[in-house]
């Protein structure tokens, strides 16, 4: 007989450390608890260091969120637009991060901040490694949400050619151990549109920042 669940309980092994869990996400109920943070902190495309405005729009909730302007890239407690601190982080997205760590073998992780990407079409991230996080021991646990991306994954080092890897609705993926510090980015958002969220992409990342 055809599980109609199945997917939801697969677990992939990218690589030493990448888990991926995919439509561990799919839930809606996820979908309130955005429209709520992201009412109270708005999307806003920041400026990189090197003066480039990011064609992804972010945003954050929990005690720290990232952020980057001409002085760096770094972790606030407050929202540098409003001066208030970043919108507490909904406990739907708290039990979806710790039951997705438990899920790839991490017992305890309490999660600190959320960054949330808002892709429209045309916005692409370049290859990065995250390592502003005090903790690297803790892995990054990333929800894909929306339309899907191609997303890309590199190598220890900036100049290996990376893996294209597709992320759609749901997907969720544990980054961990080697894995935490490879290259990865997204590929330019293809156009189309999702029944749930239109005409974009949404990205939550889970970080233990502080
Ligand atoms: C691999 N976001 O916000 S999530 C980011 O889809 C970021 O918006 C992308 O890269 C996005 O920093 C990719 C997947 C991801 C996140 C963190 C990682 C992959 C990672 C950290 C280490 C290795
Ligand atoms: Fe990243």
């Amino acid at each position: 007989m055809t599980d109609l669940f199945q997917d939801q309980r697969r677990k992939l092994t990218l690589a030493p450390g990448a888990v991926v869990l995919p439509g561990f996400a799919a839930d809606a109920a996820l979908l309130p608890a955005l429209e709520r943070v992201t009412a109270a902190a708005g999307f806003r495309h920041m400026e990189t260091p090197g003066g480039h405005r990011m064609s992804v729009a972010m945003t954050n909730c929990g005690a720290l969120g990232w952020v980057t302007d001409r002085r760096g890239y770094r972790y606030t407690g407050a929202d540098p637009l409003t001066g208030f601190a970043w919108p507490e982080m909904p406990p739907e997205f708290h039990n979806l991060a710790a039951a997705a760590g438990e899920r790839a073998g991490y017992r305890d992780f309490g999660p600190d901040g959320c960054l949330i990407n808002r892709y429209l079409p045309g916005a692409k991230m370049a290859l990065h490694q995250d390592r502003n996080e005090r903790n690297m021991a803790a892995p990054i646990i990333s929800v894909s949400l929306g339309l899907p991306a191609t997303f890309l994954w590199g190598g220890a080092e900036r100049a290996e050619r990376p893996q294209r890897i597709r992320l759609q609705h749901g997907d969720v993926v544990v980054w961990g151990g080697p894995a935490r510090l490879t290259y990865h980015g997204v590929a330019a958002l293809a156009d189309g549109g999702h029944p749930l969220l239109g005409r974009q992409r949404i990205n939550l990342t889970f970080r233990k920042a502080g």
